[in-house]
């Protein structure tokens, strides 16, 4: 603070100079903008794997999410792209989906023999993400899964292994 104030010259030039730069700059940009509005206009939101999260994606009924990964600590980005409320389940377990244990209506048995569910979280309604840290720091099998009524019975899994 106090050096600016000793400079008033200097800082004002170059002030100026910044200013006519910002100026010639934003023609520039301009003019480059409105010739490649077509060609660019796909390409303008940055998705989760620009950022570098992994993304669960929910839908009816299917779960999808990359089926190997290193052991971390891993913040997912979970999307619901279906017309129906789903949710994101995680369990460690060296069990097979078919061997989980189900109650009569094929739903998983949440606190069930032989599974440790690790990640669950509130319901995600259509369209509305959740950004949620899960602890995948232990090697070994995973089950990522939509446990509402009737939803992993129709397929809404997927079995994740940590490496
Ligand atoms: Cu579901």
């Amino acid at each position: 603070m106090i050096r600016a104030i000793t400079a008033p010259k200097a800082a004002s030039v170059l002030t100026r100079v910044v200013l006519v730069s910002a100026v010639l700059g934003g023609v520039v940009a301009l003019a480059g903008c409105g010739s490649s509005t077509t060609s660019s206009t796909s390409a303008s939101s940055p998705t989760a794997a620009q950022t570098g999260a992994p993304t669960v994606s929910l839908t009816e009924w299917k779960l999808e999410v990359p089926a190997t990964f290193p052991a971390s600590m891993t913040t997912f980005q979970i999307t619901n792209t279906g017309a129906v409320q789903h949710e994101l389940l995680v369990f460690k377990s060296d069990l097979s989906a078919s061997q989980y244990p189900v109650d009569a209506d094929g739903a998983i048995q949440e606190d069930g023999a032989g599974i440790t569910k690790i990640s669950d979280g509130d319901n995600l309604d259509p369209g509305k993400p959740q950004s949620r840290a899960i602890d995948l720091s232990k090697p070994g099998k995973y089950l990522f899964v939509c446990n509402l009524p009737s939803h992993f019975k129709q397929g809404m899994f997927v079995e994740v292994t940590i490496k």
